[in-house]
């Protein structure tokens, strides 16, 4: 009896120091910060883009904008974010300031802002009833402050950096939490400048001394990511059309770039395989041709159909989605952007909303140390924390999703756990056939999301292969419509 309780004891011990032996996968670097995974999660926000050009008709605004002109008599922030939470998306960036130079607050060190306008009687200041009105629905509210101001007659001149860096102060401490701040990398040239009116050249290395105006930010905000063509926290994803590249690498080198480098398109499009930081893509893009309202493209919406392929093309290829929303001169969204909103929300609703990996069994041909911590229940246990990974060396494996009975398979949805780093380089997504494992369809990188659609093809058993990877691929989550 007492050998039989010592042998039961030491076979405890081996069986608890085997598990033990089973060590987590280290971090590839490089990973996000705690707030950029934050980011992560929020995939999908809007773009407001609101100033003078809203009543000239402009895109680019000149500077020589008489703030009279800025008059949304029925502007409601409430149907803006109503609007917003209703379409699903997570919260909104305003410009504050565009290229004009007018702002939509009541800055202490320009006359050219709402306080010269007959909006509220000169009394108004648009950003604080927009940042109160995420608040109380429970949207983050981000500031668009162009770099680039047509208005202010010392631009291009030290001066202005410090009237730039007094605004950014401005808004980032009157607001309440600033989640964002967005720099935009275009320039023109010419502008009103105070009236000068002639085209005026910055050095855009080394002009706006970045590394100083983020350190304010850093301080006053220390939870805003800051976007920018060169980060340093989120990065353009390359394009005004809406889409990531399907190969998209969280992390690119950042010492190749700055604001406005031109022929970078491409490089920021996919980010790169080796990239020394972690700085993920975004996707901004207009429900609209232009960035403003212009009346004459009431009949020019995006359709609900073209939105939810935005949505493929920019979430569901890991980066995240800025929807721009231009209200109109009442101060409002119009209604046909309402419309196609609605309906986006309804398709990807019907989409995504039953998950069949859910009830099924999943199980792989390898996993890291045969340990349950590691195994592939971990992807569909809807936890996030949780995920499969393989021993060290092996940079491949197939994770097998039994559905039970066949069903129409719509989309597959694949995540990493990138807290340790972006790894998958190539996969592909195969169903069973009753006779062989079928290719259904194939992809490079996965990151934060992966979605692929699957044609509607009727299977019970569907397979990822992961093919290639950086490290042991870390796969959290699998969701099958
Ligand atoms: C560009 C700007 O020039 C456009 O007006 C718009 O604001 C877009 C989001 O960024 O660089």
């Amino acid at each position: 009896m007492k050998k039989l309780f010592a042998l039961s004891i030491s076979l405890l011990l081996f069986a608890s120091a085997g598990k033990k032996e089973v060590e987590p996968p280290k971090a590839i670097l490089p990973v996000p910060s705690e707030n950029q995974l934050a980011w992560h999660d929020l995939e999908q926000y809007a773009f407001i883009h609101f100033t003078t050009n809203t009543f000239t008709g402009k895109e680019w605004g000149y500077g020589d904008e008489n703030p009279s002109i800025f008059n949304p008599a029925a502007f409601d922030a409430e149907q803006w974010v109503t609007t917003i939470k209703e379409a699903g998306l997570k919260g909104l960036i305003l410009t504050c300031k565009h290229h004009d130079g007018f702002c939509l607050w009541p800055s202490a060190y320009t006359e050219h802002s709402v306080k010269n306008s007959p909006f509220r009687e000169g009394k108004g200041d648009v950003v604080k009833e927009v940042s109160d009105a995420c608040r109380r629905h429970g949207l983050f509210f981000g500031v668009y402050l162009s770099p680039w101001d047509r208005n202010f007659a010392q631009y291009a001149t030290p001066e202005y950096i410090t009237y730039y860096r007094n605004q950014l102060t401005e808004l980032l401490s009157n607001y309440g939490t600033i989640s964002e701040v967005w720099f935009d990398g275009a320039n023109g040239g010419d502008g009103y400048y105070g009236g000068a009116r002639e085209r005026r050249k910055i050095d855009n290395r080394t002009y706006y001394d970045w590394p100083n105006t983020h350190a304010i930010v850093r301080k006053l905000a220390p939870k805003a990511l800051m976007f920018s063509d060169a980060g340093p926290d989120i990065r353009w994803c390359g394009n005004e059309s809406g889409f990531a590249g399907e190969t998209n690498w969280s992390i690119i080198n950042v010492d190749t770039l700055y604001p406005g480098k031109p022929g970078i398109g491409n490089l920021l499009s996919n980010g790169s395989e080796d990239g020394g930081s972690w700085l993920p893509s975004e996707v901004d893009v207009s429900i609209r041709p232009g960035w403003f309202y212009h009346e004459k493209e009431d009949d020019k919406v995006r359709s609900p159909q073209n939105l939810f392929k935005i949505y493929l093309e920019s979430v569901g290829r890991g980066a995240n989605l800025l929807l721009n929303l231009p209200p109109d001169r009442r101060g409002l969204i119009h209604e046909n952007d309402v419309q196609a909103l609605q309906e986006w929300k309804k398709l990807l609703d019907a989409a995504f909303s039953k998950n069949l990996a859910a009830h099924a069994k999943a199980s792989a041909d390898t996993w890291r140390g045969k340990s349950k911590i590691y195994s592939a229940g971990n992807v569909i246990d809807d936890n996030p924390e949780t995920y499969w990974a393989t021993d060290d060396p092996v940079t491949s494996g197939r994770i097998e999703i039994d559905l039970g009975t066949p069903q129409t398979l719509n989309y597959i949805s694949i995540q990493e756990y990138i807290r340790l780093g972006q790894r998958v380089k190539l996969f592909d997504v195969e169903i069973w056939n009753g006779d062989a494992w079928e290719r259904v369809a194939t992809g490079t990188t996965i990151g934060h999301k992966r979605i692929l659609p699957l044609g509607a093809i009727v299977a019970s058993k569907v397979r990822i292969y992961i093919k290639d990877a950086k490290a042991c691929p870390l796969i959290s989550t699998v969701k099958i419509y």
